[in-house]
């Protein structure tokens, strides 16, 4: 899929039985790396899951980013009146812990203080009680596959105290941080001889050693205190990386230019991931029943089965067609998303459905650039998420049919990842504004711009609008789309995505043109639910 080869590359008989050590072209760096990307967990047996209670497959979950929804913790309390009208039965809180914020709160001081411009623990219990009060749940993000450098744990380690919470090494390996450039930083100050330190993301995101088990001690109490306060479960960041391949050994070149990132081989599936996720639900989630959702780039479906630790996983492989990136400048075609959800459903796994979050430009405006369809796109996507199996999770704005902002210049944007892209494209030679382009293509501020109260509100009191739409099929969910389940019907037809959920027909025109469907024409990215028949939606 990374490379866009077509299935049959894959799925012919003669390739799929090669045996790599006959082929002598292969080295044998290239072939071990390979099998690591793609086998590793070829022994191990998973666990049942417990007969937990599973309100989450029933759920709507609604993502806040935290700083640009409504201001401050109080702010997002006076909003929970607006996301109880529009059906949302749980909210996923991005960090709002205290931070330095170069990475907007994904780098967190400390984990048990609220960040300063958001509030004070006081506002964070009012919020949770208005939460549970109005009937809904909220889980928090948790980020402990690294911390900020400025963590007293790191502080610590620089004073030589407990430094084996942290990587550190007397030279650097050869991967790449997801953010440019080595994943190594160099601290000369250090008395060690080990003087590089490992950061997957930002150099102020130190990645925190978890075959450290002082370390993971103190992170399953941790979670045990937020779990005591009454939150109800968590989304883990990046929760697919913390385990490492012992002695970090170099990445494959060849994987990595594969990949767009080097040394991922080395921990995106690593050797004790499984036993750290069944060790940390066991030790903090279960005893409080506690829901988690795992953020895990690239595991795919195969792998995401093995991970019994989680109740539920994001997945990304949709956000993109295939032979893709997310700084590519395309159109994106539905028909790619139609086909992984028909793949997916295959799998035996309870899935988690979304389009859009913090980290990636609007969905409608990848899949219509010039806007004009934005509305219909919208609904469409509406439509899609909330009556495929599988808990929906709507990202702030999405409900408004919001698209990409309109950014001029590199000055106007502030993540991370998209001003070192910017710096490492110049640095290439690649002219400015061919760089900002790429950059504009991905970034993740055209998702973090402040969400417009003012839009929101003329579009609760329009009945055809986007908002409105979401209301009414949310509300259509709960009443119709309980634990049912899925099969689709003509699967082949170009443009047109089917399906039947018990006695209900779900059919969606993906294209811009007037298509036949099964009671007759769908118009431009239409959507239509049918009973016995008749048209119900
Ligand atoms: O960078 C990636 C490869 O393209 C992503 O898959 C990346 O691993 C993923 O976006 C991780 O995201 C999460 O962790 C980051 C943070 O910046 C993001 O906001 C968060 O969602 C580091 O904490």
């Amino acid at each position: 899929m990374q490379l866009n080869l077509p299935l049959f590359a894959i799925k012919n008989p003669i390739i799929w039985n090669l045996d790599l050590d006959k082929i002598k072209k292969i080295s044998p760096g290239f072939k071990s790396a390979l099998h690591d990307l793609l086998d590793i967990t070829a022994d191990y047996v998973p666990d049942e899951k417990s007969n937990k209670n599973t309100w989450w497959k029933e759920a709507v979950f609604y993502q806040i980013y935290p700083r640009s929804f409504n201001k401050d913790l109080t702010g997002i309390l006076n909003k929970l009146d607006y996301l109880k009208d529009l059906g949302i039965n749980a909210v996923w809180l991005s960090p709002v812990y205290d931070s330095p914020n170069d990475d907007n709160g994904y780098d967190i001081r400390d984990y048990e203080k609220i960040g300063a411009e958001f509030g004070a623990m006081e506002d964070f219990d009012a919020l949770l009680e208005g939460v549970h009060s109005r009937g809904m749940k909220l889980i928090m993000d948790l980020v402990v596959n690294h911390t900020s450098d400025e963590h007293q744990w790191f502080q610590n380690a620089l004073r030589g105290e407990n430094s084996d919470y942290y990587f550190f090494r007397e030279s650097p390996n050869n991967w790449t941080s997801f953010f440019s450039g080595s994943a190594w930083n160099y601290y000369p100050e250090l008395e060690s001889d080990k003087k590089y330190a490992l950061h997957l993301f930002s150099k102020k995101q130190m990645d925190l050693n978890w075959e450290n088990e002082r370390l993971r001690e103190e992170i399953y109490a941790m979670i045990r205190r937020w779990l005591e306060k009454g939150v109800d479960g968590f989304r883990l960041d990046v929760i697919n990386y913390i385990s490492k391949f012992p002695g970090l050994p170099d990445g494959d070149e060849t994987v990595g230019k594969m990949m767009g990132y080097v040394g991922i081989e080395r921990y995106f599936f690593g050797p004790r991931l499984c036993e750290f996720l069944n060790e940390m639900r066991e030790r903090a989630f279960e005893p409080f029943g506690a829901f988690t959702v795992g953020e895990t780039p690239g595991v795919g479906f195969n792998m995401t089965r093995l991970l019994t630790g989680l109740d539920m996983v994001f997945s990304f492989d949709h956000l993109e067609n295939p032979g893709k990136t997310r700084f590519d400048n395309y159109v994106y075609d539905l028909n790619y998303l139609k086909k992984f959800l028909i793949t997916q459903a295959e799998h035996p796994f309870y899935p988690s459905v979304f389009f859009e979050n913090h980290d990636n430009p609007r969905m409608t405006s990848k899949i219509d650039p010039t806007g004009k369809n934005a509305e219909k796109i919208a609904k469409l996507l509406a439509a899609i998420l909330l009556t495929v199996r599988g808990t929906p999770f709507i990202y702030q704005g999405q409900e408004l049919g919001a698209t990409n902002a309109d950014f001029k210049d590199i000055t106007e944007l502030n993540d991370v990842e998209s001003i070192n892209l910017y710096n490492e494209l110049t640095a290439r030679g690649i002219s400015k504004e061919e760089a900002f382009k790429k950059v504009l293509a991905g970034s993740r501020d055209h998702s973090r711009v402040p969400i417009d109260w003012e839009a929101a509100s003329a579009q609760t009191r329009r009945d055809d609008s986007v908002y409105s739409y979401y209301k009414k099929l949310i509300k259509f969910r709960a009443e119709n789309l309980q634990r049912v389940g899925i099969k689709f019907y003509e699967p082949g037809k170009k443009n047109y995505f089917a399906y039947e959920r018990g006695d209900l027909f779900i059919e969606h025109n993906l294209s811009d043109k007037n298509i036949r469907g099964r009671y007759g024409a769908l118009g431009a990215y239409e959507s239509r639910i049918y009973k016995g028949g008749e048209k119900v939606f």
